[in-house]
């Protein structure tokens, strides 16, 4: 397979000003015709040849202008068709047949349970039908979709539905039109036997749009969550962006087979079943407030993605960084805005650090690629969320909200790049941003080294900065950034932020200092007392900041920090610094000994009132293995689960009455809600279960159990049979797991909960579970949920997965060899875990490298061959 480059980007030849589509559905042999308006773009020279894509489609019919070609008058590939000579303006007509049911990859039209449905980002539109499959085509639509009466009764496209009728044979068809242009990755068709939920919304220009949601009939009770998230999302982005919705109709579908979590596409976004049916008793607090967010993501697209678009895919951070960066803040108005934060950052510097100090290693806007559905990365998506927040607090609010309505004006219906939005910015501004854009060119995480010292003489506090980003794949060298740091200093004597003066300019008690140098000093004068830095506040850049700070410094900040996200983060860097020293005493076979400074910190914690209850678990929670590894020079996986469970069990063992006074205060009998103060009390009542079932007394079992028994709703059931089944009391487990298993036998949504339960436990029988129960009825290879529920989950069990014998890995790649035939957008998400061999000491890396060359031996698909050859590079 051969790469594609940034830099030969030309503007189409010809440009489709309008499409028309006719289906005509049948599993094995669905026609599709399809009439293209097409005409030469201005930039090209006459003669110029049309080139169009297409893949595993069987050309039935080919015209221009009505008279069909001759052989000769053009040429079919593997990839795509050319005909020779056109006219300047021609309608193209063809006609091709393909295979709904035999397609597996789930790209393209499908089959879902029956369903007809449609993937069509980033190149799934070839195929369905030849065309210039690229996000800077845009073109009116008008498809009609014929189909069985009984089978298919309801017949869904993009837009308006205008026309509909029976025909002969027991077929009906419904006709669509869609009057945005766009291009055709955001064309969607979905037919089959499904029932609707239907509200409305009047837009703040007084339009009235009909909401609906389609479902197969089982699921009509589990879509209250998404529409009220919808309408959530539709008041937000008049209030917040004065985006309006420009079509009488918006339309979910909910899918079963799915390879993502959402699509966007134009008025009939389809969903992943997973994010976005909610029930209390079938779903917990964490996918109710995931659906919520994919829902209002995928909504906001409406702007940033399908009105203003991508010239081509290497600006895939253009739609996808801004949106998830206005996701993001959407939830945080909604929800706990400082929990949101934490979450986002605490996955995010565990996920997205991993990818960037990985082989697969890419900037935002990556200069070439061999096949973009591998692009669909964390990268692309969180790493551009952060860039457009830092342009955010760079700007201001009001600023940057200038800034983007200038963009959605401008470029309204156009195709553009990542240079056009920040343009914009800069223009409402007037700020210069060049050194700005190496974030969308360099990979790779900016570290940043800090020292400071307070003169006590001269009152005064200076902070030395200094950055380097580590080398990635193919860019050896790496040129400074420019880093907004949100700092505040926090008076040890009085436990308040200190006015901040820097160059004779007082800034307030908290400030963004910007660092552009690779070294820089900032003397802050008129200090009054000695301060403890809180430094990176919120997270203000997406970099690793390292400062000395001492264990009672962290302390300090834990109980004054006016950010709530640094004093999450100084009580996440204090139990770091006792579980590297309990990871060194375990790998040298020294007694463990527990830090009694976290258990004060954890004790003043306790006692402390908070009105925040949600900030409140996150900072009694401790970093996750898969965190703690990041830390790692090398990761030394059982030396990391022993340190965390030996602190999980200390402080459990200290505070026991604490947790279970925390237990009992925060246990309560309301009907579930998922609202932020319930939200809130759940967790901390959950965190404080965690820990007294962390020693597994009689007590802590009991309550476990008693929690699971009372199957109040989702959120605690799910946390309770985790706690049971995770821990070594399989006698208890077994029976609830089985009465589990059997109670939701008959909802995928469920299972698949139940299986990742099972295969994350650290006993050493987690391997030989995932084996038994790929042969379980409700298991399919071919459902990317229940490989993400039962593989997914399992690479996701440090312990099992990376077993000395290497079982675990062979698992991995005997899963990722079968899906490379039948989804290869999946089987190249699914093998991350086994790419980042060179992070573990031996003898897992010798293993997990055999694996990956073992895959490499197959005939593989361009997704997976990219990764494999990356990552072993
Ligand atoms: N834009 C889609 C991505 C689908 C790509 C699949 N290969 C989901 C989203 O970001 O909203
Ligand atoms: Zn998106």
């Amino acid at each position: 397979p051969q790469p594609t480059y940034l830099s030969d980007y030309r503007p189409p030849a010809y440009r489709v000003t309008h499409t028309e589509l006719t289906f005509d559905l049948d599993p094995s042999a669905t026609r599709v015709k399809a009439r293209l308006h097409l005409e030469r773009h201005p930039e090209h020279e006459p003669g110029a040849a049309l080139e169009l894509d297409g893949e595993q489609l069987t050309l039935k019919a080919i015209a221009i202008d009505g008279q069909p070609l001759d052989e000769d008058e053009y040429a079919l590939t593997d990839t795509g068709l050319r005909v020779h000579r056109v006219p300047q303006r021609f309608l193209l007509d063809t006609e091709v047949n393909i295979a709904p049911e035999a397609n597996t990859a789930l790209e393209g039209l499908y089959l879902s349970n029956g369903m007809y449905c449609t993937q069509c980002e980033a190149e799934g539109f070839r195929r369905i039908t030849y065309y210039p499959d690229r996000p800077d085509v845009m073109a009116t639509f008008s498809t009609t979709v014929i189909g069985d009466a009984v089978q298919l009764p309801i017949l869904l496209s993009n837009g308006n539905p205008v026309e509909r009728g029976e025909l002969p044979g027991g077929r009906h068809f419904v006709t669509w039109d869609d009057p945005h242009p766009k291009p055709s990755y955001l064309f969607a068709l979905v037919a089959g036997d499904l029932k609707k939920v239907e509200d409305g919304f009047t837009t703040m220009s007084g339009r009235d749009v009909t909401l609906q949601i389609w479902v197969e009939e089982e699921n009509l009770d589990k879509t209250d969550h998404a529409m009220a998230s919808l309408k959530r999302a539709m008041q937000w982005d008049e209030e917040t962006y004065a985006r309006e919705y420009d079509l009488d109709l918006f339309m979910i579908v909910a899918v079963n087979d799915f390879n993502m979590g959402a699509m966007e596409n134009k008025g009939l976004n389809i969903f992943n079943s997973a994010a976005v049916l909610t029930h209390p008793h079938t779903a917990t607090d964490a996918a109710f407030q995931q659906v919520e967010g994919i829902v209002a993501h995928e909504y906001f697209h409406n702007w940033s993605g399908n009105r203003v678009t991508c010239r081509d895919w290497f600006q895939l951070s253009l739609k996808e960084g801004f949106t998830v960066f206005r996701d993001q803040c959407f939830s945080a108005d909604t929800n706990s805005a400082p929990v949101k934060r934490i979450q986002d950052v605490s996955f995010f510097r565990t996920a997205q650090f991993a990818e960037d100090a990985g082989p697969t290693a890419h900037p935002i806007r990556p200069d070439h690629y061999i096949e973009i559905t591998n692009f669909y990365t964390l990268t692309i998506y969180e790493k551009g969320a952060q860039v457009v927040r830092m342009l955010s607090n760079l700007l201001g609010w009001e600023a940057f909200r200038r800034g983007s309505d200038l963009y959605f004006e401008r470029y309204d219906g156009q195709a553009v790049t990542i240079e056009d939005f920040v343009g914009c910015m800069a223009e409402v501004s007037g700020l210069d941003l060049s050194q700005f854009m190496r974030w969308y060119s360099q990979a790779g995480t900016p570290e940043i080294d800090t020292q400071g010292e307070y003169d006590y003489a001269k009152c005064e506090y200076r902070l030395v900065l200094r950055q380097r980003t580590p080398a990635t794949p193919g860019q050896p060298d790496k040129l400074p950034l420019h880093i907004p740091l949100r700092l505040g200093l926090v008076g040890t004597k009085s436990g308040r932020d200190l006015p901040l003066t820097l160059d004779g300019e007082s800034l307030g008690s908290d400030t963004v200092i910007h660092l552009r140098e690779e070294e820089q000093e900032f003397v802050f004068t008129d200090v009054s007392e000695a301060p403890v830095p809180s430094l990176l506040r919120g997270f203000s850049a997406p970099v690793k900041l390292r400062f000395p700070y001492g264990r009672e410094d962290l302390a300090f900040l834990l109980q004054h920090d006016s950010d709530d996200f640094n004093r999450w983060d100084a009580g996440q860097r204090l139990a770091m610094l006792a579980l590297e020293d309990l990871i060194a005493a375990h790998r040298n076979g020294v007694e463990k000994v527990m830090d009694t400074r976290v258990v004060e910190a954890f004790r003043g914690l306790l006692a402390t009132e908070t009105d925040d209850k949600a900030v409140l678990a996150e900072m009694l929670t401790l970093p996750t293995e898969a965190y703690i590894a990041e830390q790692q020079a090398l990761v030394d996986v059982d030396a990391i689960h022993a340190a965390r469970e030996f602190v999980k069990q200390s402080l459990a063992a200290a505070l026991r009455d604490d947790f279970l006074r925390l237990f009992e205060e925060n246990r309560s009998d309301a009907a579930y809600a998922p609202e932020p103060e319930q939200i809130a009390q759940r967790s901390l009542k959950n965190v404080a279960l965690a820990y007294l079932m962390a020693i597994e007394d009689d007590q802590g079992i009991e309550l476990a159990r008693t929690q699971f028994a009372a199957d109040h709703n989702m959120t605690d059931v799910r946390h309770a049979l985790t706690l049971l089944v995770h821990s070594s009391r399989t006698d208890i487990a077994e029976p609830a797991l089985k009465a589990f298993g059997e109670a939701w036998a008959h909802d995928p949504l469920v299972m698949d909960q139940w299986f990742s339960i099972q295969v994350t436990r650290p006993q050493p029988d987690a391997l030989e579970r995932v084996k038994f129960l790929m042969d379980h009825p409700a298991f399919s290879l071919k459902n990317p949920n229940k490989v993400r529920a039962l593989i997914g989950a399992f690479a996701q069990n440090r312990v099992n997965f990376h077993r000395l014998d290497g079982a675990g890995y062979r698992l991995l790649a005997d899963v990722v060899i079968t899906l490379n035939q039948l989804n290869p957008e999946i089987a190249a998400r699914i093998i991350t875990p086994l790419t980042r061999w060179q992070r573990f000491e031996e003898p897992r890396q010798e293993l997990m490298k055999a694996e990956l060359e073992r895959i490499r031996a197959e005939e593989l698909s361009p997704n997976v061959y990219e990764v494999v050859e990356k990552a072993l590079a």
